[in-house]
């Protein structure tokens, strides 16, 4: 996708200040500017692509690495001893800011923290649709 650019551009650009909790090479950490509970984090990489599908394997690779660490520092920091990790892809799925982050978001007992609506369904032709995502692996999709 096109990728426009993004507010995340100004913070890792200088441009606008942010509360970092963690930076090296490929990774920056900081505040939620709108917090859904006191601790709440974004963690973004400095590669600048909008989606998850789109980073390339170092970048995911970094971020990986960072995520664990980054939210045993949020639990520690605030005492949260529950958390979400969200990570939205599209408008639809509610991302707003078109650069790839992953939020770390303590739940705590006051109900602070991530709603979720989560309506199970049932899974009808799982056979099929695991093959088709199987294919798509093996075609080179997990690996372009
Ligand atoms: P999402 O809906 O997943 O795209 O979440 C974007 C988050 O980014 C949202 O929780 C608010 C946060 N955010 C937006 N602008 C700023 C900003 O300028 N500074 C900080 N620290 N956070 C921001």
């Amino acid at each position: 996708m096109t990728r426009m650019t993004t507010i995340f551009d100004a913070i890792l650009d200088g441009e606008l200040p942010c509360h970092r909790v963690f930076e090296n090479e490929h990774v920056l950490a900081f505040l939620d500017i709108g917090p859904l509970s006191r601790g709440h984090t974004l963690v973004i990489p400095k590669e600048r692509r909008a989606q998850l599908h789109e980073l390339s394997d170092d970048a995911s690779a970094e971020i990986g690495r960072a995520l664990p660490r980054i939210a045993r520092a949020v639990l520690t920091a605030t005492g949260a001893t529950a958390y979400n990790v969200l990570q939205n892809n599209g408008s639809e799925a509610h991302q707003s800011v078109f650069h790839v982050h992953f939020h770390i978001i303590p739940r705590f007992d006051d109900g602070s923290g991530l709603g979720i609506g989560w309506t199970p369904g049932e899974l009808t032709g799982g056979e099929d649709l695991a093959a088709a995502v199987a294919r798509a692996i093996d075609d080179g999709e997990a690996t372009r």
